[in-house]
């Protein structure tokens, strides 16, 4: 009876992880290389979430944080001007709170040649 409890215990936490909203797709998607730097990025995600912060990260210089502007609300998609910083690599990662106000997070890159 106690090994069925943690049986479903444990089922119960998986389901409640494969809830939470992921990315589906980016603008640039993940990996891509690009030949001009793009004027905003855009996120599509599985379900509504509320972004709470988007940096960028241009190799090795400082972090820089997005403006979201008015997106802050609930929501699936999401684009954000760029402040490009010409040709390399770029991570941009993303935080945010799910609709049961969890934290979650991500990042993808993508690189200007
Ligand atoms: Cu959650």
């Amino acid at each position: 009876m106690k090994m069925l409890t943690i049986v479903a215990l444990i089922s119960a936490l998986a389901t409640n992880a494969f809830a939470h909203s992921k990315v589906d797709t980016t603008t640039p998607e993940d990996g891509a290389t690009v030949t001009e730097v793009p004027s905003e990025i855009s996120f599509n995600f599985t379900d509504d979430i509320r972004l709470t912060k988007v940096n960028m990260i241009h190799q090795d210089a400082h972090a820089v944080t997005l403006d979201l502007g008015d997106q802050t609300s609930f929501s699936r998609a999401f684009a954000l001007p760029l402040q490009g910083m010409g040709e390399g690599i770029y991570r941009i990662e993303w935080r945010g709170l799910g609709v049961d106000g969890h934290a979650m997070q991500g990042e993808f890159t993508f690189t200007v040649d």
